[in-house]
This record gives structure tokens, sequence and C-alpha cells, in this order.
């Protein structure tokens, strides 16, 4: 089966988007909230394993302010939380502060010139992805995802696989007609659990994460001066993750090379 479709997961895989920018904009909605929380780096490299802003938001209180999880209006708390903090993050987004990957810009372009078709599965709120990509890629960016599944669009997120079977239903594909791009353990599961042949990227926060299943394992998709380090799985003998190399790899998964034990 040939490679018809790249899904694109969006923050840690599009953009290194959540130290410099989801995780901001939690702590400015929580200030204006008057709420004593601050995310600082560690912790929020511990929350990312609750996927979904709302919930992580219920995860934290639950957990370090049960007085406030425990309030009568607490879900009307985290909405109100939840859309400061999406305001605020697309200001951000906006303003061109948080730039796309190295390489993620090169691989689009080529995967359009090459007719392979492009979607987005994410958890996150929609708003994000089209402040991201018109930052990115201009007005028409989000145009060229013929199928943008994002945030509350499925009722459960992540490692669930339910936003990637909303994506490749919408795409009128076989699963195996796909690759996702994903950056984490949650995404990869996800991804997996919809039939979805993956190779992941890694980044600060999940290079340390298990990722068995996986077709391969990236230091990044590389750029000029800075090749890919293929960290597990085929190397596909060029310095740069392009067009070439994730047909060879989807190849590969449709011939049952993938790393470690799927969904370990
Ligand atoms: C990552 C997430 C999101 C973001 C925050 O999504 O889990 O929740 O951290 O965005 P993905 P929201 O890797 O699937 O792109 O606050 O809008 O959820
Ligand atoms: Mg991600």
């Amino acid at each position: 089966m040939a490679l018809e479709a790249v899904i694109f997961d969006v923050d840690g895989t599009l953009a290194d988007t959540e130290r410099d920018g989801h995780r901001p904009a939690f702590n400015a909605a929580f200030a204006g909230a008057g709420l004593a929380w601050h995310w600082d780096e560690a912790l929020y490299g511990e929350l990312l394993a609750v996927t979904g802003g709302k919930e992580r938001i219920a995860h934290y209180a639950l957990r370090h302010d049960p007085a406030t999880f425990r309030r009568a209006d607490f879900p009307a708390l985290v909405v109100e939380l939840h859309r400061a903090k999406t305001r605020a993050y697309t200001a951000l987004a906006s303003s061109g502060a948080i730039p796309l990957r190295p390489g993620v810009a090169r691989l689009i372009e080529e995967l359009r010139r090459e007719g392979v078709r492009l979607a987005i599965a994410t958890t996150t709120t929609p708003d994000n992805v089209a402040a991201l990509l018109a930052a990115a890629f201009g007005a028409h960016g989000s145009g060229w995802f013929e199928v943008i599944g994002a945030g509350d669009v499925v009722p459960v997120k992540k490692p669930a696989p339910d936003i990637y079977a909303w994506v490749v239903d919408r795409l009128g594909l076989p699963a195996g007609a796909c690759l996702a791009l994903e950056d984490s353990e949650n995404g990869l599961r996800a991804a997996l659990a919809a039939g979805v042949p993956t190779v992941v990227t890694v980044n600060d926060y999940t290079r340390e994460q298990a990722f068995g299943g996986a077709v391969a394992v990236l230091s990044g998709l590389g750029y000029p001066g800075d090749p890919m380090r293929v960290l597990d799985g085929p190397a596909p003998g060029g310095p740069l993750a392009d067009v070439a190399a994730l047909r060879a790899w989807h190849a590969a998964a449709a011939a049952g090379a993938v790393q470690g034990q799927a969904g370990a």
C-alpha cells in the first residue's frame, strides 16, 4: 500500500510549543484569575503526561489545590481559565514567537510538490493550530491540510486513537496508507491504536519516553548543517527526513519493521 497522506501532530512535532508557548500561557491565565499557581519547566514536563489543557488543569488542581478542585464552580473555572490561556497562546503564536521546528516547512513543501496529502491530528485547541499555521505559512497555511482534527472534536484525547481515527475517516483512506509524525509516547500510542504507522521526532520533553511500535525514532527532520540522527529504526541513507525517507519508512512499516514491542 503506497503512502498517500502524512498526518502531522502539532505540539512538539510541528513546533516546540510546550515549554515557551503553552506553559507561559497557562501561567498568564492563572495569574489573571488571581490563582497562586505557577507551572515551572520541570512540573510542566510531568503535567504533559495528561493531554488536553482543560484535563491538565483539573489533574493539577486535584493534586495541588484540592480546595479549589472541590469548589462548586470548578468546572466553569476550568473553562474560563482555558479560554484565557488559549487567548494568551494564540497571541504568542500569532506574534511569530513560536517558530516551526527545523525541517518542517521544507518537508511540508516537498510533500505538497509530490502530491502527498496532508492532515493534522492534535490534542490542542483548533484556534492554536490556526494561529501557528498562519504565523508559519500565512493566511492560506491551514488550507494546505485537507483535514485538521484538533481538541474537543473527539470525546477522548490521545493516547486514545479517536483523533487519528477521525482524521483517517475524513481523509477517506485506509490507516495503512497514512504515516503519522509524532513527538510523544501518548501521540505514538494514539496513532498506533488507530492503525497508523508512525515516525517519532523527539524533543527535550519526550526524548526519554518509550517509543515501542514506531517505525523510526529521529532527533528531528534534519536541515543543511544539522543532519537528522536516526535514534532507532532503519536509516534512510540521506541526511534529511524527506519524502523519499518517509516513503521508505512507510514501506518498512508495511513490511512489519517496527521498533520494540508495538504499543509496549
Ligand atoms: C499537546 C497537548 C495539548 C497542549 C495544550 O497536543 O496535549 O493539550 O499541551 O493545548 P499534541 P490545549 O501533541 O497532540 O499536538 O491547552 O489547547 O489542550
Ligand atoms: Mg505532540
